[in-house]
């Protein structure tokens, strides 16, 4: 167990900062010449999970496809951070409990602070009942009871966040 890599899964609102986190944390370790991949969730929605909708049954589908992913690579030794919404609690509980040395990560912000940054004009249609099921508007979140780390992304700098995950990222196993 000792030579498995960690998984860090970062979970939250679209617009909440795991992607900008979990991609600043990727460049930080691969500097550091650490064996690290990263699976966030819109890249393997364009791959691993093409054609997979927002449904209850398509998002477990997804979250259990980037866990088998992940469960592989952190058997050779890589850290692997991934980067999705995982909006359902009883899936994330799952996945996470079947993956050795695996830790989840909160990114949190309000959901009117991921309102007002709407990077991506999502919440805005989102909004205006464009987008049917839409995490935080017209589909559920359910947030970590006991996350490993819960970042406030509306309160804490970007850099604050990384120091944390950083930390996490090279602690030593098993502790
Ligand atoms: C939530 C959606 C939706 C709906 C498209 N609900 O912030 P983004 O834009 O770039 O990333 C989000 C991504 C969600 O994919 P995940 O694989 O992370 O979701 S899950 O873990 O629930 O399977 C968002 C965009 O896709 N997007 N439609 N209806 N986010």
């Amino acid at each position: 167990r000792a030579a498995e890599g960690r998984v860090l899964w970062f979970t939250g609102l679209s617009g909440a900062g795991k992607s900008t986190l979990a991609s600043a944390l990727y460049r930080e370790l691969e500097r550091r010449g650490e064996r690290v991949e990263l699976l966030d969730g819109d890249a393997v929605r364009e791959n691993l999970s093409k054609g997979l909708g927002f449904s209850k049954a398509d998002r477990d589908t997804n979250v259990r496809r980037i866990a088998f992913v992940a469960g592989l690579l952190a058997r050779h030794g890589v850290t692997v951070l991934v980067s999705a919404i995982s909006p359902y609690r009883d899936t994330r509980d799952a996945v996470l409990s079947e993956l050795p040395n695996a830790s989840e990560i909160f990114v949190d912000a309000p959901l009117s602070v991921v309102t007002e940054r709407d990077v991506k004009g999502l919440y805005l249609r989102a909004l205006a009942g464009e987008i049917p099921h839409f995490t935080g508007v017209s589909d559920p979140y359910e947030a970590p009871l006991s996350p490993a780390l819960h970042l406030r992304t509306d309160q804490q700098s970007i850099e604050a966040c990384l120091e944390q995950v950083l930390a996490l990222a090279t602690s030593e196993v098993g502790r």
